[in-house]
């Protein structure tokens, strides 16, 4: 059997193979001679916010944030290749959705707004005024607002975001089927019970504080390479980095910084985590149960021996509701069955603990090996409970770091795209606008999905994203975007969802993070984002925009948004000219953001003030509260297992790519090589299928509604990954994902948890 495709794995993450990555990345994409400089300019207080991840940027860093990712995930934008009305001309839809994600983004940035005709089954040009009206045509005449879904990606900036919710509430609607409903979602939803406010509570700053730093369900090395600077320099003064990861992950086992001149010459690396376990798919919440099984055992065993408890009492007593209950819970936790959900062993789950309870000052961070669970929001619950155990939330070093995924998916959610908004948004919105608001709550993704299922949706907007690939059930998805009235749009490269076309179909080219947006009277403007940090700092595009009929995205809403609903309430034209005055508008009707304008000029932006960081508790007790659930019924580690053959399949992002745009086809810390249809699974597991690595095998779904899924001619790669545990790259596994399987309380689409087993294909 071929397996030329599994190759060396990187010996560390960073260093010189970063490097080599990027001046290949450089080459290949045919960046402009501005590549350089714009890579100087990324994350730099004059410059634009890198569009690659959401970790935060150092207040007094090196002259710029270096990272191989960032730098992909920008010359994928300031590329030079353009698909452009010719590209268009030249193939039918029919044909263009032959070609994988990977080679229909390389035909390079869209340059005109195009529009489906039918006929020809092909897109051709129109006139940006055209567009606008008869988009805005559709939407008026539909019969209710509610049948219109309003899609966001979260690159948009907080300007363009706002202004999006500000047309879509007055058009009447709340559907905002938004990418962070299949991200961080249960973060949200668990924090928001927990410590009042659904987002992180550290400062970059922490990291340089914390004694420990427990790393949970997250790959930093691909998907927030600079974190692994932050972790390496708490490494390196000694702090202890635990990683629970299922799946031995480069970057979290050694690092050379890019930055380091000394690690860089000597051809060395830094160790990382101090301590790496491997809990099975989905046994976070036993790990963190076990932990703290083992820290009230500890506080026995410290009282009895006349020394003080190791718990916080003054934080207990004074901040928390719910102690006593959830101790109760975890004392009634078995350790068998903690052991058996989690798959480590006792003795394992102590070493963690113990690092816990040597520990002053304690960050957990997480990412979606923890929110794509069915029982995600428990488990944050449990993560944040057991933070309260020591006081570890609302003080420097420590606290809850949930690290999100686009750029400023974060700041869309601060600015208004929400679904379930809250009644006093909606109050400060009638205030400043002089007109109702829609109170019914509205659609996210898999209601919006449902809904174009089931024929009840009738248009589909998008503000970036790929909600064709990144949605489940994708076969699904696609036909059910195609029997829509309207379907639009609003992107830099085309995608498959472009390739779906409703009755009526646009495709509108916007500019990126890192080109020179001009307003009207022809003065650049600067747009705002938010991290993971609740820093909201500004950002000016540098490069030239890659045609000249691109439009900002304010420009495009702001012109749907005419055509629709007209000016009366809203000038849409003054509001894009000038964009400090849709700041203005959000400073009117979103707390925290009180002189926008001034401080968003300061360099590094101003921090959105978070109560919980300073043991406020804007909860329903007024208390930080704990959470005493038992543990999941089952996990589907624990279902996988009842059925012989079957395995617990998740779906991660390889290094060489970004969410749903493929860069290219190697995962270089994984050593895979120029193939993305392959299946990690554990050596032992392939014995006892009687398989080798680089076998053919198709993957079918198990899941209890009678739809046959299956993923067809992958290839097996051994990997040190728990037994019965299986892992491959997502969008392609998308269609092995359920629909009809979510996240209690989120509606998290559980992309790291699918049933599935391995069907051998003919040689
Ligand atoms: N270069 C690059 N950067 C990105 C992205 C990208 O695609 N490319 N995507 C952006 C976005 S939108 C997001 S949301 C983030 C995603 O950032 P990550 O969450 O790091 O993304 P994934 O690749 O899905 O990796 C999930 C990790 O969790 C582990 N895992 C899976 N299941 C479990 C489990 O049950 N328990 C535990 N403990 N671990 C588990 C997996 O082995 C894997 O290491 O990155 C952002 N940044
Ligand atoms: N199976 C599985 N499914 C998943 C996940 C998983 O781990 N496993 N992860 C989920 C997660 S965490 C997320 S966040 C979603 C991501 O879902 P999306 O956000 O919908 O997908 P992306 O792939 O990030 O979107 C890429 C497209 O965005 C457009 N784009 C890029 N930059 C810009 C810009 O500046 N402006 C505009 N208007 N458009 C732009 C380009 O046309 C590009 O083709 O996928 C989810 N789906
Ligand atoms: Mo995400």
């Amino acid at each position: 059997m071929d397996n030329s495709f599994i190759g060396k794995k990187s010996a560390s993450a960073g260093g010189w193979g970063a490097l080599k990555s990027c001046g290949k990345r450089l080459l290949q994409t045919g960046m402009p001679i501005s590549g350089a400089r714009t890579m100087l300019k990324a994350n730099q207080p004059d410059g634009f916010d890198c569009p690659g991840c959401a970790w935060g940027d150092p207040e007094h860093g090196s002259s710029f944030e270096f990272c191989e990712n960032g730098v992909k995930a920008v010359a994928w934008e300031a590329t030079e290749k353009r698909a452009s009305p010719a590209f268009f001309a030249a193939n039918t839809v029919s044909e263009l959705r032959r070609l994988s994600d990977y080679e229909l983004e390389l035909h390079g940035r869209l340059t005109h707004p195009m529009r489906y005709d039918r006929v020809t089954d092909k897109y051709l040009p129109v006139e940006w005024a055209d567009a606008f009206a008869e988009i805005g045509s559709i939407l008026s005449s539909l019969p209710s607002p509610d049948e219109a879904e309003f899609y966001t990606s979260g690159r948009a900036s907080n300007e363009a975001a706002y202004l999006y919710q500000l047309f879509v509430r007055l058009y009447g609607t709340n559907n905002f089927p938004d990418c962070s409903n299949m991200c961080h979602e249960a973060s949200g939803v668990a924090l928001r019970q927990a410590i009042g406010v659904g987002k992180g509570t550290v400062l970059l700053e922490d990291f340089e504080h914390a004694d420990a730093i427990f790393v949970v369900g997250q790959n930093p090395g691909t998907n927030h390479p600079r974190m692994l600077g932050d972790l390496r320099r708490a490494a390196i003064r000694g702090a202890r980095v635990v990683v629970f990861n299922p799946v031995r992950e480069k970057g979290l086992e050694r690092f050379s910084d890019p930055q380091d001149k000394i690690e860089m010459i000597r051809g060395g690396s830094t160790e990382i985590a101090s301590h790496y376990f491997q809990p099975k798919l989905g046994g976070d919440m036993a790990a963190f149960r076990g932990m703290a099984k083992a820290v009230f055992a500890a506080d026995r065993q410290a009282i009895a021996s006349g020394a003080p408890s190791v718990l916080d009492h003054v934080f207990l007593a004074e901040h928390c509701e719910g102690f006593e209950l959830y101790r109760e819970a975890v004392e009634a936790t078995s350790w068998e069955e903690i052991e058996s959900q989690s798959g480590l062993g006792r003795a394992d789950i102590k070493k963690a603990a113990d690092v816990y309870l040597n520990a002053e000052k304690v960050i957990c961070t997480w990412a979606m090996g923890v929110t794509q669970h069915r029982h995600s929001v428990e488990t944050i619950r449990e993560i944040a409970s057991f933070m309260f155990l020591r006081g570890n939330v609302g003080k420097p070093g420590a606290g809850l770091c949930p690290v999100r995924g686009h750029s400023n998916v974060q700041g869309d959610r601060t600015v208004g795209i929400n679904e379930q908004p809250p009644a006093a948004f909606l109050d400060a919105l009638e205030a400043e606008f002089g007109v109702p608001m829609p109170r019914r709550h509205g659609h996210n993704v898999l209601a919006a999905i449902g809904a174009m299922l089931d024929g009840s949706a009738k248009a589909f907007i998008g503000l970036g994203g790929n909600f064709a690939r990144a949605t489940p059930d994708s076969a699904f998805v696609e036909q059910a975007l195609s029997k829509l009235k309207l379907t639009v749009n609003i992107a830099t490269k085309p995608n498959h969802s472009h390739l779906m076309p409703g009755e009526v179909s646009y495709i509108l080219p916007c500019l990126g993070r890192t080109e020179i947006e001009l307003s009207g009277d022809g003065r650049s403007q600067l747009i705002s984002v938010e991290d993971s940090m609740s820093m909201v700092h500004g950002s000016t595009g540098i490069n030239k925009p890659a045609s000249p009929h691109l439009l900002s995205e304010v420009a495009i809403i702001a012109g749907i948004a005419a055509a629709t609903i007209g000016s009366d309430v809203v000038d849409w034209k003054a509001l894009s000219g000038n964009y400090d005055l849709i700041r203005d508008r959000i400073e009117a009707t979103i707390p925290g953001f009180h002189k926008y304008n001034e401080r968003l000029r300061k360099p590094r932006g101003f921090h959105l003030r978070n109560a919980a960081a300073h043991r406020e508790w804007n909860t329903d007790s007024g208390k930080a509260a704990f959470s005493s659930g038992k543990l999941p019924e089952e996990t589907v580690h624990q279902r996988a297992s009842r059925n012989a053959g079957q395995f617990a399949l998740q779906t991660f992002r390889s290094h060489d790519q970004y969410n749903t745009t493929v860069y290219g086809l190697d995962d270089r810390y994984r050593g895979v090589y120029g193939e993305r249809n392959v299946v990690f699974v554990n050596p032992a597991d392939l014995a006892d299928l009687n398989a080798a690595a680089g076998d053919r095998v198709d993957i079918v779904g198990h899941h209890d509604d009678g739809i046959e899924r299956i993923a067809q001619n992958f290839r097996f790669v051994p990997y040190d990954i728990p037994r019965g545990s299986a892992a491959g790259y997502y969008p392609e596994l998308n269609v092995l994902v359920p629909l009809s399987s979510f996240g209690d309380q989120s509606d998290t689409p559980t992309s790291k948890s699918v049933t599935v087993s391995f069907r051998k294909r003919a040689a």
